[in-house]
């Protein structure tokens, strides 16, 4: 008899999506649909670079992704990070430390449990490096959004690279968030929310839109908490 209360509350849930999904275009119900069912694939618009996974280079170490996409990076052996610079100055950060900063990541074996996630606000290129010492200098360089200006190569970056001292690295993690990946398999279906997420003036519509689902799918969870709870007294 409780296992059926709780069975009412959840199956409200798909109901209650697609009532908010209705309104504002379809993409925003299939939005919170996926977050809202646990799943082992990786979301179309999360897109991983795997980070030493296959020696001293990002795989794959040029990635095209659209504004709002997520980027994962997921940390292989031994020691590595993710820190963006300007093409014109690679192994440093950019503007002075405003670039995203990973932190150092250690892994003993297979993937690191965390990840690295950076949203995609605009489609301009983004050059990234491995802090770690001599890593960027080796070519662990990759780019985000490649130019088409031949000039501006990852291979002219890494060769420029070569020729830089020391690679800086950050002091706090920042433009972006460490934790679980989005397509680990052992998700409860919770969805992943991030302060990177959080609606704002200058973000399009999709991106609020997003955001908006993930707070209602977050406020139903808790709805589905409470009646868990009141179930256990
Ligand atoms: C770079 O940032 C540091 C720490 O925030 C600051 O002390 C320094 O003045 C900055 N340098 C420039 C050139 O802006
Ligand atoms: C990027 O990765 C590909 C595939 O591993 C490799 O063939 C290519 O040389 C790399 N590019 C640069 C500039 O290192
Ligand atoms: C996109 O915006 C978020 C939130 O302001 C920020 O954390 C992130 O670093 C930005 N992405 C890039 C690539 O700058
Ligand atoms: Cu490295």
């Amino acid at each position: 008899m409780q296992f059926s209360k709780l069975h009412l509350v959840l199956s409200l849930l798909p109901s209650t999506l697609a009532q908010y999904g209705g309104g504002s275009g379809s993409s925003t119900a299939s939005v919170a649909a996926a977050s809202a069912s646990p799943s082992s694939s990786t979301p179309s618009n999360v897109k991983i670079i795997d980070v030493g996974e296959d020696g001293l280079t990002f795989s794959p170490n040029s990635t095209t992704a659209a504004v709002g996409d997520t980027i994962e990076f997921h940390f292989y052996p031994e020691k590595h990070s993710v820190a963006q610079s300007s093409f014109d100055s690679p192994c440093t950060l950019m503007n002075n430390g405003t670039g995203f900063w990973s932190g150092g990541f250690s892994t003993d074996s297979g993937e690191n449990k965390d990840v690295f996630s950076v949203l995609i606000n605009d489609t301009k290129p983004i050059w990234y490096y491995c802090a770690a010492p001599t890593h960027c200098q080796s070519g662990m360089a990759g780019v985000i959004n490649p130019p088409t200006d031949a000039s501006t190569s990852l291979t002219n970056y890494i060769a420029a690279a070569k020729n830089v001292p020391t690679s800086q690295g950050g002091t706090a993690v920042s433009g972006g968030t460490v934790g679980p990946a989005k397509a680990a398999s052992s998700g409860t279906g919770t969805p992943t929310t991030s302060s990177s997420a959080s609606p704002s003036a200058s973000k399009s519509a999709g991106v609020e839109a997003r955001a908006g689902a993930q707070w209602l799918v977050a406020t139903l969870g808790s709805v589905v908490a409470v009646g868990m709870g009141a179930l256990m007294v």
